[in-house]
């Protein structure tokens, strides 16, 4: 019999990504959706478009634990995947009420809703690498201290304690998959990477002639979302509940993401770069980069894309996606 799953931010990009793989593992895929997504679907639903007769879509809010009760004791999925969450760090700094509303009731409703309802159900936190902020240890581990540095990094550390609870007092099988940044075609407009990729093919295709940013110096461990969704999906495979740390474990700063993007189409950034104090934020997390071990060796994870091709991936989609609109 087909396995039912249960995504929340399944209209994200690593929802969109984890929705087709649990489709082509012959899942029951159903997703948690804002009413205003399912009202406004050219908008907000451009991720799934194409599966979404595919997909069993809720109209559900985490700010509301009746509305997270009603759709888990209907469905009682055998796994739940726990995406959804405000999830830029910078805006964590203009509205840290909604962001720890979110991310925490969110994870606690959630939490609360299988222990009472249906407690069968594994449940996936996606945790971040965020939670370790101003590192305590080089590269990071599944036992390296916590040191978060936004409202968000907060919010992650509390979901991923929430959940290591639930696992103990409860028994519950709950797991955090500590992920560091990963990225796509399909990754928001307002992070960094995507923001790159975009002007890019913009400054290219002569629409745009520069780009603003921040602190070009900060240091990440970035990966492909098709890959960290897979490493999600193993978490839930395994017998005994644990917690994953998922990278690559190599380093590249905002500028070599920069400099490589802009190359890729024969550009210079310098002639196109400005620095925009305004973009800085008031505690940034400088360097992050993590040790991908235990996923490797119990989860046989690996991945597919390296940095370069990765960059190049989203390049190359933005500037397809530049040209069709332009000449639409
Ligand atoms: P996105 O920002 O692309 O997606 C977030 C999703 O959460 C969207 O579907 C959004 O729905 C939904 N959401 C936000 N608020 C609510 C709410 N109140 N009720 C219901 N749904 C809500 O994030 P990603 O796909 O990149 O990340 C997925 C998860 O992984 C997030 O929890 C993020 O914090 C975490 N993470 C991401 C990493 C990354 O590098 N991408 C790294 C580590 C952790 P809507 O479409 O309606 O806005
Ligand atoms: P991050 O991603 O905060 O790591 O969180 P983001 O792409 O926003 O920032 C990465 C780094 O780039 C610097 N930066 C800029 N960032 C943005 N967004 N815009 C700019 O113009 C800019 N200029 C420089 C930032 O200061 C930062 O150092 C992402 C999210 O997906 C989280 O949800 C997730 O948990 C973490 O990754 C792991």
């Amino acid at each position: 019999m087909s396995k039912i799953a249960l995504i929340t931010g399944i209209t994200g990009q690593d929802g969109s990504y984890l929705a087709e793989l649990l489709i082509a593992k012959k899942y029951k895929v159903h997703g948690i959706v804002r009413r205003v997504a399912l009202e406004n679907e050219n908008h907000r639903l451009w991720r799934i478009k194409h599966i979404i007769n595919k997909i069993k879509l809720h109209a559900a809010t985490l700010e509301s634990y009746a509305s997270i009760v009603k759709i888990i004791s209907k469905i009682k999925p055998d796994e739940i995947y726990h995406l959804g969450a405000q999830s830029y760090v910078d805006y964590s700094f203009n509205d840290e009420f909604s962001t720890l509303n979110t991310n925490i009731n969110g994870t606690h409703f959630l939490l609360s809703a299988i222990k009472d309802f249906s407690p069968k159900s594994k449940f996936y936190f996606a945790g971040s690498s965020e939670m370790f902020g101003k590192v305590v240890e080089i590269p990071q581990t599944e036992r390296t201290p916590f040191y978060p540095r936004s409202a968000y990094g907060i919010s992650k550390v509390t979901g991923y304690e929430l959940t290591r609870n639930y696992r103990e007092a409860y028994k519950l099988f709950c797991v955090s998959g500590i992920l560091f940044n990963h990225e796509s075609p399909r990754r928001g407009f307002e992070f960094v990477t995507r923001k790159i990729s975009y002007s890019v093919a913009k400054i290219k295709m002569g629409i745009q002639n520069k780009i603003f940013l921040g602190n070009i110096d900060a240091k990440r461990d970035w990966g492909h979302a098709k890959d960290y969704v897979r490493a999600m999906w193993l978490m839930l495979q395994k017998k005994k509940p644990e917690d994953y740390v998922v990278c690559t474990g190599k380093q590249y700063s905002v500028r070599d993401f920069l400099k490589l993007a802009f190359s890729l189409v024969d550009l210079d950034y310098k002639k196109h770069l400005i620095i925009d104090e305004k973009l800085m934020r008031p505690s940034e997390v400088n360097s992050l980069i993590g040790n991908n071990a235990k996923a490797k060796k119990h989860l046989k994870w690996d991945m597919h894309y390296d940095f370069r091709s990765l960059v190049k991936e989203m390049v190359f989609s933005d500037l397809d996606f530049i040209k069709n609109e332009k000449f639409l």
